[in-house]
């Protein structure tokens, strides 16, 4: 069952984050609206039809601020994403079941890179921004999936209505 999983994630994911890492980091606004990828949890948004914008700070007491948000089914959100910390810290969006997925795979594999649309990676002291849409309704998640700060309850909750 675990191994299956694995092996779900290198043929499936493993090929996006790779094709991924040929952008640099803070390219993620070149996504190409018109091919988004749809997820459960909305879509790369168009920086262009961004029409609310957050702030989300990231701390080393693995905790996120604000930890719920509420959008309006629709929104594009301009997320700016700030690290308060003295540790790397994430920002991922997905289902409560994508995130403890991710957060098992990154324990296995500590060294794992990864970069899609609904990710930040915030260095110390640093900000980072994603653009997304959250055009399908539903309760979602958020979380850091550094290991060991998603199992030290670093996780959020969205849910756009
Ligand atoms: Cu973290």
């Amino acid at each position: 069952m675990k191994i299956a999983a694995i092996a779900t994630w290198i043929l499936l994911v493993a090929p996006i984050a790779a094709h991924a890492h040929g952008d640099a980091v803070h390219k993620k606004a070149a996504v190409d609206p018109a091919k988004a990828e749809q997820q459960s949890f909305g879509r790369a948004g168009n920086p262009k039809a961004v029409n609310r914008t957050m702030t989300i700070t990231m701390s080393d007491t693995m905790r996120f601020s604000p930890a719920n948000l509420t959008i309006k089914q629709g929104d594009t959100v301009r997320i700016v994403v700030r690290n308060d910390g003295k540790l790397l810290h994430e920002m991922v969006l997905g289902t409560e079941e994508d995130l403890a997925k991710h957060a098992e795979l990154m324990r296995k594999f500590p060294d794992m890179e990864h970069d899609e649309p609904h990710m930040v990676h915030v260095q110390p002291g640093r900000t980072e921004v994603m653009v997304w849409q959250f055009n399908r309704p539903g309760e979602f998640r958020f979380a850091c999936l550094v290991p060991g700060h998603y199992e030290a309850g670093m996780t959020g909750t969205i849910t756009v209505r």
